[in-house]
């Protein structure tokens, strides 16, 4: 891959978005490698949580590239935005735990992308902004669905309508980051928050993310009935019974993911 890289660390995997002369603009390709990249992951045993960051100290990523764009018209409009959005929903329901690690720019599709990971740790020279509707467009990645889901109707609509960029700490009051750490800290927090995520029951994990995404899109009936068959499953894993032991023997469970 030419603007993807994945690195391997004990049980995390971290995944880098490298056009920086661009500052990691998203291009059809890079979006294609993003997906091949989840997926390569995506059944990978050996990790417990990614960590999703762009290369360099001035972007995550500065947004959609622009001079494709540009050159858009209405039936490639529609096919620019669904291969995005294929991208970020597979993100988004990715058996693994994805933190993104946000440093500098994260506009427009970048600010999206972050939206579709399930935690953000934000380095205090992050800016977040939906500059948009400044270019005749919308979030076209799901952010006008994603954004209010996390920070709320009014903030999402602000940032939305008005295309301003905001602070880490901005971001972090309104909850659009779990935590703003220096610039110099962002991976090393990233990677800690990621460890402790990839020490608990990966099936437990794993079923974690599938109830409460799943909740999103049905009734409140449906999702707790989904809730207890998960919870029953869960109860027939072998690292529910390590878990428990390892309560009861006062020890650190080790978890087979089984
Ligand atoms: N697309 C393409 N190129 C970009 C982008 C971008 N989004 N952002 C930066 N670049 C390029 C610049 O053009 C420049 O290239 P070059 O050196 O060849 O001129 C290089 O990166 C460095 O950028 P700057 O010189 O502009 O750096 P500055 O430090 O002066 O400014 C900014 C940094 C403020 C981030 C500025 O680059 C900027 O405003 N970038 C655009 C930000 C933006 O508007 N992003 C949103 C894009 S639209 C979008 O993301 C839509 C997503 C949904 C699409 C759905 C599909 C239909």
């Amino acid at each position: 891959m030419d603007h993807v890289g994945i690195t391997r660390d004990e049980r995390i995997a971290t995944i880098t978005i490298d056009r920086q002369k661009k500052l990691n603009a998203l291009n059809p390709e890079v979006i294609d490698e993003l997906g091949e990249a989840f997926r390569s992951l995506e059944n990978d045993d050996a990790i417990g949580a990614v960590i999703l960051t762009g290369a360099g100290e001035k972007a995550f990523v500065a947004g959609a590239d622009i001079g494709v764009l540009a050159e858009m018209d209405s039936l490639s409009g529609v096919e620019v935005s669904r291969q995005g959005q294929e991208v970020f929903r597979a993100i988004e329901r990715s058996p693994k735990p994805v933190i993104a690690a946000v440093g500098g720019y994260a506009l427009g599709g970048g600010c999206e992308l972050a939206l579709a990971c399930h935690l953000r740790i934000a380095s205090d020279n992050a800016r977040f902004g939906l500059p948009e509707v400044g270019l005749g467009i919308i979030p076209g990645y799901g952010g006008t669905i994603r954004l209010a889901r996390i920070v709320g109707l009014g903030r999402a609509l602000e940032l939305t309508l008005t295309g301003e960029m905001i602070g880490a700490e901005k971001a972090e009051a309104m909850g659009l980051v779990n935590a703003v750490v220096p610039q110099a800290e962002l991976m090393d927090r990233a990677r800690t928050m990621a460890g402790t995520i990839a020490s608990k029951a990966p099936v437990a994990l794993r079923m974690a993310l599938e109830s409460v995404y799943q909740a999103l899109d049905t009734s409140t009936a449906e999702a707790l009935r989904y809730e207890s068959s998960l919870f029953g499953l869960l109860a027939s894993t072998d690292d529910m019974k390590e878990g428990m032991a390892a309560f009861m023997e006062k020890r650190k469970a080790d978890f087979k993911g089984s």
